[in-house]
């Protein structure tokens, strides 16, 4: 029998129909995930899509979490969290309620299970990995077809080994060996690819490190990342009264990867990516005494219990010098601070304590000012998303932004506290309290239960069939990395949602162009079809299909670029928008916003197409696979489940 790696073993023991063995790296493979994920953002159009599945009970360990919108000005958000209570009451759902923690948090700490696997309507459900979970983030009407019990269509990825020897060092975090990893493999261009942590280093990093590491592994565009389980996740989910979900994972002896990466954990330094885009992954001290305005420290990235002890004992007998805030993972981690005496230490420094939620990671509150300064934990600091757009946002781990929080300056930790200090926290027990969630209602319960649908929640368009020919106009031309916050932004526009019409109107674009929407929706009135072009990494980031599914309900039925990340791809699909890469890249080069375009769609089986424009043909590939085309010709996923459901 062949030696198999973590990776493999993992997705083998969840592929669909009891596959023996697995197939070659870039073909198809079926996952049938064990549980699965929504949150309040992302989650009203999931279950709106759900819904007209006509499903009566999930068929997953299915957990909904309300995290993201979370400020509550007006009604909107508490009636979108109101809906998803009642649906995952109707359907069979865990809920947890607004304070509860962030999905990745709360995911982790009482419902993460070895040897199992998740699929979760946000891109980094990943985070699980950590517990040698299969963990993988999609589009939400991926998640809530996986939830109806339908297998996952995916590639078989190439497993990346990195392989970690040596310890690291006090003042050196989880936070920089991730940044360290996404160093090497970049921020774009891994879909293909999966990566498994090996080797001596492992021993030194608990549960919470692991997950920071997985977590962070969405930055570099992979499909997902996976730690083995071993004694340490043995004792985590022991201290959580969770021994039963423990299950030994490791690779085979003469297990084998498509490419090795050696990290020695000895060797690393507090690290920071500086904004925007991950850009840098630079050392601390070669720009230490950079000037800042505000720390965030939070996220679902490192606001665990450890990060969040090491940063009290930082701060013990300290004063922060910039508007600092700290925003615990979840109720049990901030519980848990408070019984170690860590809440108090954070008041006396004179930190904010915000509430157990996304927070600022997403634009939701503590914006930080006109061409500002600050330092942040969390993952990703693409433009705009701290809510304002002339800020610039540095990443880095806990103990660095606590640093530079009591100086007021980037510090490298080690700087302010020496290098041989200890950073030892105090450990108290965990917090778990089971009752802070809604379990699932056994059917008879649940089948009484009333759907709350607010004034604010709209239903999801109907999506017609892709015409066979398209003709239009080059409605955009845009460079490399444009990430899912600059197609459909977030932060003040969370609370649109449930509503995608207007979502798209007032957003979609916008930090890019504000005549976008408009010059769209003139086109589509026209009946005419508009395009998109773009560089490479197109799509980078958040799994939220509103942007596949906003710039289709503008009219965009065909977008051309260098390339695609994996989870907007798979949107643009389920909306019916068929995506293309240029035969020859420097094609783009010769195309421009207001070209008149046409394409011809009735023969893209061949995974060919022409886009004519001004006469020439430019030749394209289809960067979907080839069994997306009946969804796309429908018009997207729910299109094809509805013509499906009529034969
Ligand atoms: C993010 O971190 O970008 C988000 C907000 O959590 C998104 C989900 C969303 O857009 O609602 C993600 O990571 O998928
Ligand atoms: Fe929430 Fe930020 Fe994590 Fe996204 S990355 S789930 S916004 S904490």
């Amino acid at each position: 029998m062949t030696a198999l790696n973590v990776a493999q073993k993992i997705l083998l023991a969840n592929a669909a129909g009891g596959l023996k063995q697995l197939p070659a790296a870039g073909q198809p493979l079926e996952i049938q995930f064990t549980h699965t994920l929504y949150q309040d953002a992302t989650g009203t159009a999931a279950a709106l899509a759900f819904e007209k599945m006509g499903v009566d009970r999930v068929k997953t360990t299915s957990v909904i979490v309300v995290d993201h919108k979370t400020l509550q000005v007006g009604f909107i958000d508490a009636d979108d969290h109101r809906y998803l209570e009642s649906f995952s009451k109707k359907y069979g759902c865990w809920f947890s309620r607004s304070g509860n923690g962030i999905c990745h948090s709360v995911f982790l700490q009482d419902f993460a299970a070895p040897g199992k696997s998740v699929i979760g309507s946000d891109s980094h459900t990943t985070n699980a990995g950590g517990m040698g979970m299969l963990a993988m983030g999609a589009g939400g009407t991926d998640v809530s077809f996986a939830m109806a019990g339908t297998s996952y269509k995916m590639e078989m990825p190439e497993v990346v080994q990195v392989n970690l020897t040596g310890a690291l060092h006090p003042g050196v975090l989880a936070k920089d060996v991730i940044l360290n990893v996404l160093k090497v493999i970049g921020i774009k261009g891994n879909k293909g690819i999966c990566v498994e942590y090996t080797g001596p280093g492992l021993k030194s990093l608990n549960v919470s490190d692991r997950a920071t590491i997985c977590n962070m592994g969405t930055e570099g565009g992979v499909a997902f990342s996976i730690f083995p389980s071993d004694e340490i996740t043995q004792a985590y989910l022991t201290g959580r009264n969770r021994a039963k979900d423990y299950q030994p994972l490791a690779a085979d002896a003469g297990a084998t990867y498509s490419r090795t990466i050696a990290i020695n954990l000895s060797e690393l330094e507090p690290t920071i990516a500086l904004y925007p885009r991950l850009k840098g992954m630079d050392k601390v001290k070669d720009h230490a005494g950079m000037e800042i305005d505000s720390v965030f420290i939070g996220s679902c990235t490192n606001a665990n219990y450890e990060n969040l002890a090491r940063v009290g004992e930082l701060l013990r007998g300290r004063k922060v010098v910039v508007d600092t805030a700290i925003a615990p993972g979840s109720a049990a981690i901030a519980r848990q601070l408070a019984a170690a005496g860590y809440m108090e230490i954070f008041y006396a420094a004179g930190v904010r304590i915000m509430e157990n939620a996304c927070s600022a990671c997403i634009g939701q509150g503590f914006s930080p000012s006109s061409n500002g300064v600050m330092l942040s934990t969390s993952n990703r600091n693409f433009e705009g998303r701290s809510g304002t757009e002339t800020a610039a946002v540095h990443l880095c781990s806990p103990a660095t932004c606590a640093a530079s929080a009591v100086t007021g300056k980037l510090t490298d930790p080690r700087d302010l506290f020496g290098d041989n200090t200890e950073l030892a926290f105090k450990l108290v027990p965990p917090v778990v309290d089971m009752a802070s969630y809604t379990a699932p209602l056994p059917p008879e319960e649940a089948a009484k239960v009333k759907m709350h649908y607010g004034p604010g929640i709209a239903p999801l368009p109907n999506l017609d069939p892709l015409p066979p020919k398209l003709s239009g106009e080059i409605l955009l031309k845009l460079g490399n990395e444009i990430t899912t916050d600059h197609i459909q932004p977030a932060g003040k526009y969370l609370a649109l949602r449930s509503n995608a019409d207007e979502y798209a109107k007032q957003a979609t674009f916008v930090q890019v162009d504000k005549t976008f929407s408009s010059r769209a929706a003139a086109v589509r009135d026209a009946g005419k079809h508009g395009f998109i072009v773009a560089g490479d990494g197109y799509g980078m980031g958040s799994s939220r299909e509103h942007a596949g599914l906003c710039p289709r309900i503008l009219g965009i039925r065909a977008i051309v670029a260098k390339g695609f990340e994996r989870i907007h791809l798979a949107n643009l699909a389920n909306f019916g928008i068929v995506a293309f890469t240029f035969e020859n890249p420097a094609d783009l080069d010769t195309l421009n916003q207001g070209d008149a375009a046409a394409l011809d769609t009735s023969s893209i089986e061949s995974g060919a197409a022409k886009l004519v424009v001004g006469g020439r043909e430019i030749s394209l590939k289809l960067a979907q696979g080839k069994e997306d085309i009946p969804m796309i010709r429908a018009g997207g996923a729910l299109s094809l489940f509805a013509s499906q459901m009529k034969a």
